[in-house]
């Protein structure tokens, strides 16, 4: 029988699910269907927290390849899926590993703060693993002066040299979704909505984080819409995360911010966006496609992130 539409999609995959005692864990960035037939939905430290606890053999993880590979690290002995290999991120992207280990030793006794947006094996040459949720803490547990080298994101680095007052040496990278972000069109929707709150994401650029009422990972903006009284926002980051705000604020409006190029308003990463119910259906159906990680390079790109878990655990929000 073929499979069409999506509650067919949807009744397949929650049945193949309970049949192979699978998890499904899916980023905010995601396509709203996959998000509401996921078991958890949050960003990537919340999802890294999920998955270290998770017991069941097999674990899907929607979002990009990275992603799958922070599971995989954290559950080596598990089965772990991503609907579609294809799904990179331009951030990861703009690091090669070789090329970081040579930045690395060209600035010796720096410690190397690394964003989750990067491939195992730039986590494997990392001290500790930082998501936009905890950066600023996790840089703040270091002494002032402590030399770090901080990387991929340029524009969180940025920001986080900005707050903290620090003067980290910054790789030159950058996600081409939060870069593009037009500063000129959210003024010119901010004069329709005077009374929209304007929320960014660090990876944006400086300009764009200037004219915020509110710079922050995806959860804090989240956790902003929900708790500040305020009804209007026009959101600067991954359009995806706008179907948690609707779900979570049925009563408030939220406008996906514009950027240089779009023609449909909004911004949309095409990578996370490969990820559809039919291909969750499928990889759940084939047990394919799989994360593989080296086994020495499980090892190396392990302590970064389980640092970045316990140092997590003394933060409080
Ligand atoms: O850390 C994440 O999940 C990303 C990529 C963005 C965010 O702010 O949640």
């Amino acid at each position: 029988m073929s499979v069409k539409s999506t509650e067919d999609f949807k009744e397949r995959i929650l049945r193949l699910k309970k049949e192979k005692n699978a998890v499904i864990l899916a980023h905010y960035y995601q396509q709203g269907e996959i998000q509401d037939i996921a078991d958890y939905v949050g960003d990537s430290l919340a999802l890294a927290q999920i998955a270290e606890k998770i017991d069941a053999p097999v674990i899907v993880m929607c979002g990009v390849h990275f992603m799958g590979e922070t599971v995989k690290i954290l559950c080596p002995d598990k089965t772990v899926l991503v609907p579609d290999m294809e799904a990179g991120c331009s951030l990861a992207d703009s690091c090669d590993a070789s090329d970081f280990e040579k930045f690395i030793k060209e600035h010796p006794g720096h410690t190397v703060i690394s964003y989750v947006n990067t491939t195992a094996a730039v986590k494997a040459l990392t001290d500790v693993v930082v998501t936009s949720g905890n950066a600023r803490e996790i840089v703040e547990s270091f002494p002032k002066e402590h030399p770090i080298i901080f990387g991929p994101d340029k524009n969180l680095g940025n920001y986080i040299n900005g707050i903290t007052g620090r003067n980290m040496v910054l790789w030159d990278g950058a996600c081409h979704v939060h870069e593009k972000f037009s500063v000129d069109k959210i003024i010119e929707l901010k004069k329709q909505y005077p009374e929209a709150k304007i929320l960014v994401h660090p990876e944006c650029k400086k300009p764009l984080q200037i004219i915020a009422d509110k710079v922050g990972s995806t959860a804090v903006l989240l956790k902003y819409a929900k708790e500040s009284g305020y009804d209007t926002f026009i959101v600067a980051t991954e359009s995806g995360i706008l179907h948690q705000m609707k779900k979570s604020c049925p009563d408030k409006t939220f406008i996906a911010a514009p950027s240089t190029d779009s023609t449909c308003g909004c911004n949309e990463c095409n990578y996370m966006k490969l990820n559809t119910m039919k291909k969750l259906y499928e990889c759940l159906k084939n047990e394919s496609p799989q994360i593989h990680v080296d086994a020495s390079l499980i090892e190396k790109a392990r302590r970064p992130i389980e640092r970045m878990l316990e140092l997590s655990k003394q933060i409080k929000k």
